[in-house]
């Protein structure tokens, strides 16, 4: 079997992934317990699927009886120039480096399919194939197939690629040779936790979704608690925060692969703020973020637009004033509030209130001062 493990890897390496590893399709206990500790303290936030899916998550078993190896491929994104850089540029929509480019998703899925179409009609081995939607601990894997190790950011590091890898799965029902762990090398260092806006990452390798900028941008759809509105900056679409400073990424190549390399420049808030629905749908058709749909959108840019404190926006913003959403409405006067004069915002308030129905846009023009 062990010929056999080198034609598979050769076979996956030659489709685009970076790297790829063997391990057993078992999880520990302390990772059991973490999983369930992380669940208990209610840490998923919205995101229930979290716990719906843990009993399948400590048990691939439960997803296929007959896997017997589990291979995890790392893709590298490296972006040629460091995240961090784009929090300063307060007018432009800061998107994080996963998402500038062609959705993950669709890119690796099709070279995993394309692999799991080789092994059937080749060896008339079947497979299953998976990129980060389904309830497989992907990080966890990585790690056993000595992909690197969980760094206190919670995700996967990698000597080679630092924090920028894409993870990808394929269940095998043939038991090959386990890869062997590499050593986790965090050392001291606790870069990722100091610069973490929020306080999301709440002690080492513990991260705390609800207050993470990634969740609350991403996943979360709502109005943005108060008190991490202006932590969020200028981001619109997830965060790199704590990746961009890990001391690993100095050894990381840039990416190569033609579908992750970033070709435009940073758009302006301004721009986004004139998007409609259509043309959100349009704009974003390759990429992940069009999955958040156009209200959560508008939300980040609102609250981004605010945080920017730029007069030449209000216009923009005072425009959502109407919107059908109470969301973008509530969002819409708390940015205006960030950047209007006393008065202002006295004469806003005075204007809305009269003709304002919802509860928590009211709550939103209480609080304007
Ligand atoms: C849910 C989810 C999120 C959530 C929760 C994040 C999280 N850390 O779990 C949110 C929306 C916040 C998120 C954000 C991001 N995500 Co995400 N996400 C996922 C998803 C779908 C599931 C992860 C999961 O199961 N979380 C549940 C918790 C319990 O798992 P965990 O972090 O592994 O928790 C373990 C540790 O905390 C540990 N632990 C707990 N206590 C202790 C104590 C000690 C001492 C130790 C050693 C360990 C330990 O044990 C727990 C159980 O294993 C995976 C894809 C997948 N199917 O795996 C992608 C995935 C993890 N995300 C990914 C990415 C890229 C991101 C972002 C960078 C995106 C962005 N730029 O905005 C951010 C990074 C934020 C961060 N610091 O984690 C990549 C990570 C790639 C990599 N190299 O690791 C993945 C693997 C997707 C992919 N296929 O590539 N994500
Ligand atoms: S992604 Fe941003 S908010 Fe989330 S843990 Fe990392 S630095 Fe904190
Ligand atoms: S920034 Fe430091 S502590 Fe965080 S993952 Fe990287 S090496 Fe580990």
């Amino acid at each position: 079997m062990k010929n056999f493990k080198g034609i598979i890897e050769k076979k996956i390496l030659s489709l685009g992934f970076d790297k790829v590893g063997f391990c057993r399709p078992e999880v520990d206990h302390v990772t059991k317990r973490n999983y369930l500790n992380f669940l208990n303290k209610k840490y998923h936030g919205d995101m229930d699927w979290l716990e719906k899916h843990y009993e399948k998550k400590i048990d691939p078993k439960k997803i296929w009886p007959e896997v017997k190896t589990i291979l995890v491929q790392g893709t590298n994104y490296s972006p040629s120039s460091n995240p961090i850089m784009i929090n300063k540029k307060k007018t432009v929509g800061n998107i994080s480096a996963y998402a500038k480019n062609e959705d993950y998703h669709k890119v690796l899925k099709n070279s995993l399919l394309m692999f799991k179409t080789w092994l059937l009609r080749k060896y008339s081995i079947d497979s299953l194939v998976f990129v980060d939607t389904s309830p497989i601990l992907e990080k966890y894997f990585a790690e056993k197939c000595g992909m690197g190790w969980q760094g206190k950011h919670t995700n996967l590091v990698s000597k080679k690629y630092g924090s920028w890898l894409f993870l990808s799965i394929i269940f095998l029902p043939v038991e090959l040779e386990v890869s062997s762990q590499a050593k986790a090398s965090c050392g001291s260092c606790t870069d990722c936790l100091k610069i973490c806006p929020t306080g999301a990452l709440i002690s080492e390798n513990k991260i705390d979704a609800r207050k993470c900028i990634s969740y609350l941008t991403i996943e979360y759809k709502g109005s943005f608690p108060m008190s991490v509105r202006n932590k969020i900056g200028n981001k619109i679409y997830g965060c790199d925060d704590c990746l961009s400073v890990c001391p690993w990424n100095k050894f990381s190549e840039k990416t190569q692969k033609q579908e992750f390399i970033q070709t435009s420049s940073d758009s302006k808030l301004s721009f986004f703020l004139q998007f409609d629905k259509e043309f959100f749908l349009k704009f974003f058709e390759k990429s992940p973020i069009r999955r958040i749909g156009f209200e959560s959108f508008l939300r980040n840019v609102i609250v981004a637009s605010g945080n920017s404190k730029s007069l030449k926006l209000v216009r923009y913003i005072q425009m959502q004033l109407n919107n059908p959403s109470p969301i973008i409405r509530g969002a819409s006067i708390w940015a205006l509030g960030q950047i209007l004069s006393k008065n202002e915002k006295k004469k806003m308030k005075k204007a809305l209130l009269s003709k304002e129905t919802n509860e928590y846009v009211i709550f939103e023009l209480d609080n304007l001062r």
